[in-house]
């Protein structure tokens, strides 16, 4: 462990908020809600999942704490870092021991990795000390290991027998929850007596629905990102001569890009789902910023700043289906793709494969962006956005419409740029108090899960716009969230990602005010996370939590 700076020290110190239910430990008792099933393609989903699906979500509710007996349960960190990670490993132990004494807790070490390879190390009171209420998941790992074959099923209920583990925690996103499912599914079936718990984790704010109000880290990292975004607000008022192109990470929906939105006021602001709603050309969505870099600088001002969403390049229709095509193209011929060593030779032999109208459209992207689109893909089969520079590709096609304007004696001024890319600067920063609180409590409740035997369950905490103490924690069947999608050229089932609603009360509230953030200057700048004083400081919560449960 590195030396721990002051605010570390302090922050170890926290001691997270719980809601009233559980303040006095687990004295609580489950309580079934009527609504069960698969919310999507249910015929689908039942016919692969048996045993786990048609599951009433449960809350628990104050009463008598049933004699729990000891339980070891098994804990893996999945995916991309967020905020908060550590105190859902801190709240487990606490539940955990809170129920029984001689429970204990595994870590399973580096992600789903650690299960099949049986990597793990136990954890304890000391061990945990040091990283409560810290950000990062290096207290045990994370990996993006898929568990989708039965080698690694088998591997997984070896290890958990030989530790005597009968509960297993994932703390993931939608993938990572997928692979909880489908454990949760292979074990009832094996009537192996292990549950299988998810934990709703990621920044980019996507796993959620009626039932689970947001992941946990999108707090944290988009005050994070908000205080970044301000202070280059401020220089660029400051300094007034660059544009400033922000990509901000999330790798499909835009919820991050919306909330920042929301919070710094930029001058122009691309939210995917826009895009595919109102089915705009990347011509025309460059159109868009160079008429608004046009007009301010009618109006002398040859500043500004955007934001644009790291998932933008898949919700283009035209990019979605040259994706979707090389996604198919990639798998099938993935052998001979990867003995080409040459890069153009590689691209010429893609290009050859696609069908001609796609083909024409990935010959006239510049040489970066296509060897960015076939790249590896990860091991969900995703493409990785994250290395896709579409801040670049954006700044050279404005720059041409700009160049052409200019010919055109319809545009004067200067368009000098810088593209910036926050992600990892907001995945492991010191949860904010928000997700210190929820964190712990999902953490928490999951032990309880685990306790009940409720396998196939995903935690959840509801009611947080509210205190604390007011919040509703319980559990949702993981099968009520799952749908069917293309991955890795066949469809399987996978959680259903929620995207920006663009009828919903956060994209109005912005798309109400953006034409006046555009053309004048209305910056916010909101600073860096506080996380003592004031309450309408360290208690805040998001935007987007905010005005969808206005
Ligand atoms: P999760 O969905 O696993 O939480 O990861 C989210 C994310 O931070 C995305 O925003 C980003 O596109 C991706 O991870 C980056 O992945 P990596 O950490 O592998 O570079």
């Amino acid at each position: 462990m590195n030396t721990p700076s002051i605010l570390h020290k302090t922050r170890n110190e926290y001691q997270p908020k719980l809601p009233r239910s559980l303040k006095n430990g687990p004295q609580v008792r489950i309580r079934e809600n009527a609504d069960a099933g698969a919310a999507y393609n249910p015929k689908d989903i039942g016919l692969l999942f048996p045993n786990t699906r048609g599951l009433p979500p449960v809350t628990f509710v104050p009463g008598d704490m049933p004699g729990y007996a000891p339980l070891n349960i098994g804990v893996i960190l999945s995916g991309g870092q967020a905020p908060g990670g550590h105190n859902v490993i801190a709240g487990i132990y606490d539940g955990l021991k809170a129920c029984h004494p001689d429970s204990k807790l595994f870590g399973f070490l580096g992600g789903p990795s650690g299960l099949t390879d049986n990597h793990y190390r136990e954890l304890d009171a000391a061990f945990i000390a040091p990283f409560r209420n810290t950000g990062g998941f290096d207290m045990i790992g994370s990996g993006r290991t898929k568990l989708e074959k039965t080698e690694q099923y088998e591997a997984a209920l070896t290890h958990c027998k030989a530790l005597d583990i009968r509960a297993l925690v994932v703390i993931g996103g939608d993938d990572s929850n997928t692979n909880a499912a489908v454990l949760a599914e292979f074990f009832k079936e094996r009537k192996a007596g292990i549950t299988v718990v998810g934990v709703p984790k990621t920044i980019d704010g996507d796993l959620k629905n009626d039932l689970i109000e947001i992941s946990f880290g999108f707090d944290t990292a988009t005050k994070v990102y908000s205080e970044l975004i301000g202070n280059i607000e401020r220089d660029a008022n400051s300094a007034k001569k660059y544009w400033h192109i922000i990509k901000l990470m999330g790798r499909s929906a835009s919820h991050i890009a919306l909330e920042c939105a929301l919070r710094t006021q930029p001058n122009h602001t691309i939210i995917s789902e826009e895009v595919a709603a109102r089915e705009q050309t990347l011509h025309e969505i460059v159109e868009d910023l160079a008429s608004v870099v046009a007009k301010r600088a009618a109006n002398g001002e040859h500043f500004g700043v955007v934001i644009i969403p790291e998932g933008l390049i898949e919700f283009i229709p035209e990019m979605k289906a040259l994706i979707s095509e090389l996604n198919d193209l990639m798998a099938k011929h993935e052998a001979e793709i990867n003995g080409i060593p040459d890069m153009g030779a590689k691209r010429e032999y893609i290009a050859g494969k696609l069908a001609p109208r796609t083909a024409e459209l990935y010959r006239s992207l510049p040489r970066q962006i296509a060897e960015q689109l076939i790249m590896e893909r990860d091991p969900h089969g995703n493409v990785q956005v994250s290395l896709i520079e579409t801040d670049k590709l954006l700044v050279y096609m404005v720059e041409d419409v700009l160049n052409d304007m200019k010919a055109r004696g319809t545009y004067k001024g200067k368009f000098k740029t810088h593209t910036h890319f926050f992600g990892y600067e907001g995945r492991c920063s010191f949860p904010s108090n928000f997700d210190a609180d929820y964190t712990y409590t999902l953490g928490y409740t999951a032990s309880l899960l685990c306790m009940n035997e409720c396998t196939g369950y995903m935690s959840s905490v509801q009611n947080l716009c509210d205190a604390a103490e007011n919040w509703i924690p319980g559990g949702v069947p993981m099968t009520r969230m799952m749908h069917l999608e293309r991955r890795h050229g066949a469809d399987k089932p996978v959680i259903k990602k929620a995207l920006v609603d663009i009828d919903g009360q956060p994209f109005k509230t912005f798309a109400a005010k953006r034409g006046t953030w555009a053309i004048e200057t209305h910056y916010i700048y909101p600073g860096p996370i506080q996380y003592y004083g004031p309450e309408a400081l360290s208690e805040m919560k998001t935007k987007t939590l905010e005005l969808e449960h206005q």
